[in-house]
């Protein structure tokens, strides 16, 4: 038995001296130490022996399997920084490679210009207020003072959920839901998207983004809209912008008005870009109409208010001199990084 231990110790060194990895040292000490193992086969197997033999056999046997464990013990350390030393060959990073370049996206046009348009209002005191864009009739006709006749309800020009809801047409439904919840003061813009049952052409879109802004206070006149609304063209196109007020017509507002600008391309001389007329229609607006105040809860007779609806993506076609608006949404990423 003796030799039969001694044979084990010298076939379990010379496998424990070449194992290289911790999975074969673990097999190494599985096959000779564990449960089922070699060493172990013969500790059970004493109980054969005589009661002279058995303590020295059992001596033996200890010291065989404290000479492999520190044998595994040793060997694992070597397998350790074996290991290491492999990865670290295989990681091995040149630095004298050229480096990965690095793409940076970009903000699409139609962001940079919102962004612009909400620093401008933000400046003068304005908060931006955004609401659902799937609306109830209630908020996107009727509380805006739209006739039951108004050609704009019908299911050609606006697209119907149900008899009661749509995918809203403009973003004053927002507005009305924030008259109709605060007392004024109220000074806001209320940028989304907005839906119209439209064919896709170079200037339309069944989808599009409305800016609208609205200003309810005591003593608000026509005069204030126009001075807020020049210095919104002067700050977007330039200082040397002159607007004029044509007027015009919205269930909604009372006066109500489009603003031009003279042409940023021709100075207002003449040229394509504004169709030789010198001016560009940029945005409509008005005196909030007193029945939209009543529906939501304001009394006209105390305060009054004006509104204005701006087309994000004409006043961005005109900002980049952009001629189809098709291709602000066909995601090109070659087009939309030249911004
Ligand atoms: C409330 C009351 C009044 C918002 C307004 C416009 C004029 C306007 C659009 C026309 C096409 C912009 O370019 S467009 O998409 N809108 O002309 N919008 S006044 O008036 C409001 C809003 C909310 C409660």
């Amino acid at each position: 038995m003796r030799e039969k231990l001694e044979q084990i110790l010298v076939k379990a060194l010379e496998e424990v001296n070449v194992a290289d990895t911790k999975e074969t040292l673990e097999a190494a000490r599985v096959k000779y130490l564990g449960k089922k193992g070699e060493l172990t086969a013969i500790l059970r197997g004493m109980g054969q022996l005589s009661a002279e033999e058995r303590p020295i056999v059992g001596q033996v046997a200890n010291e065989v399997r404290a000479k492999i464990e520190a044998a595994i013990e040793g060997a694992a350390e070597r397998a350790e920084a074996h290991e290491l030393e492999n990865k670290l060959k295989k990681e091995t990073i040149d630095v004298t490679m050229p480096g990965k370049k690095i793409v940076f996206g970009k903000k699409h046009p139609l962001t940079t210009v919102l962004d612009e348009v909400t620093d401008i209002f933000t400046g003068m005191g304005y908060s931006v207020a955004e609401g659902p864009e799937v609306e109830l009739v209630h908020y996107n006709f009727d509380m805006l003072n739209a006739p039951k006749t108004h050609p704009s309800r019908e299911p050609q020009d606006t697209f119907y959920i149900d008899d009661e809801i749509v995918l809203r047409t403009q973003t004053s439904p927002m507005q009305a839901r924030i008259m109709e919840q605060t007392q004024p003061p109220i000074r806001i813009i209320a940028p989304g998207r907005v839906f119209r049952n439209d064919e896709v052409d170079a200037t339309h879109s069944p989808m599009f983004h409305q800016i609208e802004g609205l200003v309810i206070d005591k003593g608000i006149t026509m005069g204030d809209l126009k001075g807020t609304l020049e210095v919104f063209a002067k700050e977007l196109y330039g200082e040397e912008t002159s607007v004029r007020f044509r007027p015009s017509y919205f269930p909604f507002t009372e006066p109500s008005a489009e603003m031009d600008i003279s042409c940023f391309k021709c100075g207002g001389k003449g040229c394509p870009m504004c169709k030789y007329e010198g001016w560009i229609e940029v945005l409509g607006c008005g005196m909030v109409h007193p029945n939209v105040l009543r529906n939501c809860g304001i009394d006209p007779e105390v305060y009054s208010g004006f509104a204005f609806g701006v087309g994000l993506e004409r006043i961005t076609l005109f900002r980049y001199k952009i001629d189809d608006m098709r291709l602000l949404f066909e995601n090109d990423v070659r087009f939309l990084s030249q911004f």
